[in-house]
């Protein structure tokens, strides 16, 4: 891949957490830095687990392999390869990666001398999956609670577990969390649209400046938040929305074991209506 001749002078060495020098280096493109090598390390790990499982069970119709957790009656124990124990190892290298992952991004980060905000957006991802498969299990006092790995097979357990609650879209945390998924689809694609409408104009006419942007939406909504402020806001949605995913599958058996719908009761016990 080809590197522009200015880029080279970003390539500063330093800013690791771990090991100094030590894979302090690119490959092309790539920064490869220790956590680099540990996610390569997790990601082909898990992924040759995910194979092995595959290969142990029935099919391999894409759609149909499963590797399963254990047994609810397995507890928080420590689980056979084939009953659960591969699902667990795997689970062990997702969270090496996607942790690796995020730390390789604040070594680039704390290199370019910029702020943490994109290890800090994959932080609160990898809060809803650690969520649902250790904190949640952990709470519920079996590892069989987290979601097998398996494209109908995890399918299959959200429609499960939502029923079990009778109806989730009844969980206060889940209608927050489905409310600010669209908002940030929204948000996306109203910033997405606005900025192609201002730098990709018709051949032969100029490009548009952010007054343009600005005008454009004072004169629709009134309002214009501003260039860097449509980003805070981006960010404020998409991180809210895992932090209210997180929340309300936690609570959901932990805090709430009855139907979700039944949890509004309280409003209909308010004092005010007798
Ligand atoms: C906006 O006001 C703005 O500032 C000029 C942008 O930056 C380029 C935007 O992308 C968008 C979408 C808006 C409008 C958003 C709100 C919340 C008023």
């Amino acid at each position: 891949m080809a590197m522009l001749s200015f880029e080279k002078k970003y390539r500063v060495r330093g800013g690791t957490l771990i090991g100094g020098d030590l894979f302090d280096f690119w490959v092309g493109p790539f920064y490869v830095g220790f956590f680099g090598v540990t996610t390569l390390f997790f990601a082909f790990l898990g992924t040759a687990l995910i194979i092995w499982g595959a290969a142990m069970g029935p099919t391999w119709n894409l759609w149909q392999i499963n590797i399963a957790p254990p047994d609810l009656s397995v507890g928080l124990g420590i689980a056979p390869m084939a009953e659960g124990g591969l699902w667990q190892v795997i689970t062990i290298c997702a969270i090496g990666a996607f942790c690796s992952w995020a730390l390789r991004e604040v070594e680039i980060c704390r290199k370019l001398g910029m702020g943490f905000h994109v290890p800090f957006a994959f932080g609160a991802a990898i809060l809803a999956y650690v969520t649902l498969q250790v904190f949640r299990p952990l709470l519920m006092g079996a590892w069989g609670h987290g979601f097998p790995y398996g494209i109908y097979s995890h399918l299959d357990w959200v429609s499960n577990v939502g029923y079990q609650y009778l109806h989730f879209h009844y969980n206060p945390a889940h209608m927050i969390a489905v409310s600010l998924f669209f908002t940030t689809t929204l948000a996306l694609s109203l910033h997405g649209s606005l900025i192609l409408s201002a730098s990709n104009p018709p051949e032969g006419e100029t490009v548009k400046t952010a007054e343009h942007e600005n005008a454009y939406f004072r004169d629709f909504i009134g309002y214009s938040i501003g260039a860097l402020g449509i980003h805070r806001l981006g960010l404020f949605l998409a991180v809210s929305a895992s932090v209210f995913s997180a929340i309300c599958i936690v609570i959901s058996g932990p805090f709430w074991t009855h139907g979700w719908p039944e949890w509004w009761s309280w409003w209909s016990d308010l004092p005010i209506w007798r």
